[in-house]
This record gives structure tokens, sequence and C-alpha cells, in this order.
């Protein structure tokens, strides 16, 4: 098989509350590369036990993800949507990964350090590994690009480090077996535009997160629209007017969250909005977020809800990407067994 030389892989956890920070920083930038790409858009639900262990529903949570991609526009027919835990060989390529990355790559990263806290000890081991799953969901499809949000930008570059690695490790082999210089590509990440990390509602240093407790902090894209304008109408602020440059913003950091939020739903820059409300008081401002916020998530949530109607219909769907997904995985997994040297198929 050839390298291919376009092709998307990202994913997003089934861990409820899916939040305009995911939208914004990942599931539209799904949706403008399907025009350039072929894109493989994932539920990625072994991720999602690695925190924490019993989730609520994990059924409905994958068929959640899955409508909210649909809903925002991602087609599954031309590419491919499904969910992790139907394709085994993420499984098997993330173990052989645990034994190419090194302990002290993993020890570096800040995301385990985040969520595990203090108390790391207790952490699972899944948390831990995690990048190395990450790793193997877009090396098995030897993904050239993926977007995602700020937050994952190390694990991105974890998964060159494997690449790489792997690449050099077995050179001779992959020779040997005609796949060329490389067998893994070095993954170029996309992370671009003014959302690429939306913060708490409620404190303008912490991520908008599906986790954090207070359903006060993000916007789901389950809220109707009286919720969104009550959560925007509420959303932490300081009491100076916005100002005439985006410069000016620095220091403020929920003044300039919003402001960027208002830019990416406008698809404008955070320049051009800050020139239209400059001198404005929240008071103004806030309603107008609101107005736009609800323009553009309104039709996403209508459609998420007829989808998730029918759970039958979203399942053929997930079923469906299995089946294509497996197909290319089951290529990688052939050939990175024949590469190590496993006798067998
Ligand atoms: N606040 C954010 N701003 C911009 N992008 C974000 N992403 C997450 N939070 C923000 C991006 O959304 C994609 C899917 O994220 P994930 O499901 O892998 O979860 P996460 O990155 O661990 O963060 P969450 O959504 O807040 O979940 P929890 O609370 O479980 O940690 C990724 O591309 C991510 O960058």
């Amino acid at each position: 098989m050839g390298q291919p030389t376009n092709r998307v892989f990202s994913g997003v956890q089934p861990t409820g509350n899916l939040h305009l920070g995911n939208y914004l920083g990942a599931i539209r930038k799904f949706v403008t590369l399907q025009d350039s790409h072929e894109c493989i858009y994932c539920v990625v639900d072994l991720h999602a036990v690695t925190a924490d262990l019993v989730q609520k529903d994990l059924k409905s949570q994958t068929r959640e993800i899955a409508a909210a991609f649909i809903a925002s526009g991602i087609d599954p027919e031309k590419h491919i949507v499904f969910n992790q835990s139907q394709v085994r060989e993420h499984s098997e390529l993330a173990w052989l990964f645990n034994c190419v990355a090194r302990m002290g790559w993993l020890r570096r990263m800040t995301q385990f350090k985040e969520k595990a806290g203090k108390n790391s000890e207790e952490a699972s081991v899944g948390l831990f590994t995690y990048p190395n799953l990450m790793a193997a969901d877009i090396l098995l499809y030897r993904a050239t690009h993926v977007p995602v949000g700020d937050d994952q930008k190390q694990h991105l570059e974890l998964t060159r480090d494997i690449a790489t690695k792997f690449n050099n490790d077995f050179k001779e082999r992959i020779a040997e077996f005609g796949h060329g210089e490389e067998y893994f590509p070095i993954t170029e990440p996309i992370i671009d535009g003014p959302a690429t990390r939306v913060m708490s509602l409620r404190d303008g240093s912490r991520k908008m997160s599906k986790s954090e407790p207070s359903d006060m902090s993000r916007i789901n894209l389950t809220d109707s629209a009286d919720d969104i304008a009550k959560k925007i109408r509420k959303a932490r602020t300081d009491s100076e007017p916005l100002p005439e440059s985006v410069e000016d913003l620095k220091g403020r950091a929920e003044a300039e969250n919003l402001v960027g939020i208002y830019a990416a739903l406008a698809d404008e820059s955070p320049g051009s909005v800050v020139r239209q409300f400059a001198g404005k008081q929240f008071g103004e401002f806030k309603p107008a977020l609101a107005e736009l916020a609800v323009e553009k998530l309104s039709p996403i949530n209508q459609e998420m809800k007829r989808l998730l109607d029918d759970p039958a219909a979203m399942d053929k769907i997930l079923a469906n990407g299995a089946d294509r997904a497996r197909e290319i995985a089951s290529v990688t997994m052939r050939e990175v067994r024949e590469i190590f040297g496993f006798l067998g198929d």
C-alpha cells in the first residue's frame, strides 16, 4: 500500500457534555477539511474510560458525538465516521506503541499531570499511556494531518516521535518489505484560527472542559437557546469596556476569550471584532455574542436531536464506518506485524 498524502484523522471522546471548545477547536475544522482531504473521524470510546472507568451511558454518549459530527456537516458516506472500540486494531497497535514509546516521553505529558492531579498514584495506567493509544489511532490510518485544539499539541509531538523511532529502528525491514524510506508518516497537526483554546466562562485561566463540574463554565452543544444566552450573560468579565486593539486584551483573559469566541463564530479576526465593539461595555457585547452563538449552534442542536431520535440508524452509520475503517486498519496491522517479525499471518 502506498503512503496516503492527504488523509485526515481526528477523534473526540464520548465523555458527555460536548462543548463549544470541542466544536470550534476541532469539529468545525473537521467539516472544512472534507473538501480537500480523505477524512476519518472517530468517537474515541477507548479513551473515554481512561479517566472515569464507569461512564454513565457510553452507548448514548458515543451516539451523541457521532450525531454532533453529522449535524455539524460531516458526511459519513463520503468520509468515515465510526467508534474506536469496534476496530480492535487500535488496541493492538497501542500495545506495540507502549513498547516503542519511552517512559521519559510519557512522563513529560502535561495533560496527564493536569488530569491525574496531585494523586497520580491513583490514576489509571490507561490515563498515563493515553498518548500511545492516540498515536495508534492516527498512525493506524497513516494519517498525514490531524486537526485538534491546542491542548493536544504535545500528544501530536509524541505521535511524531513514535513514528520517527519506529521508522528508524525498523529501517532495514521497512525497506526489505518494500515500504520505502518510512512506514509511518510524520503527521502534521492542524491547530489554527482564533479558537484553538476556548476557555471556561467562569475562569479565563482554565480550558473549557467536558469534565468541569460547573455546567455554567461551558456551552454544551445540547444547550437550548435560553441556556446559551443565560451562560453568556453570566460569563465572568472585568468591568472595563472593550479596547480598541487586540493587544490591549492581554492580561484580560475572560474578555479575550469572549472576543475569540465571537471571532470564531462570526468567521472574523479578533481584531475586526474589537474594532466593531471598541469602547462598548460587556452589557452590550454579551447580547450580541449570545445572539450569534444561538444563530450558529441552534441548527446543529436541532439536527442532533433529530438524529438521536433514531439510535438504530446512528448505530448503523457507526457500524458501516467501522467496516470501512477496518479495511484500512487491518492492512496496516498486517504490515506492522510483518515488520516486527511476529509469527503468523
Ligand atoms: N477548550 C477547548 N478549546 C478548543 N479545543 C478544545 N478541545 C477540547 N477542549 C477544547 C479539542 O476538542 C477535541 C476533542 O477533545 P477530547 O474529546 O479529546 O477531550 P479533551 O481534549 O481531553 O478535552 P475536553 O473536551 O474538555 O474533555 P475532558 O474534560 O474529558 O478533558 C480535541 O481536538 C481537543 O483539542
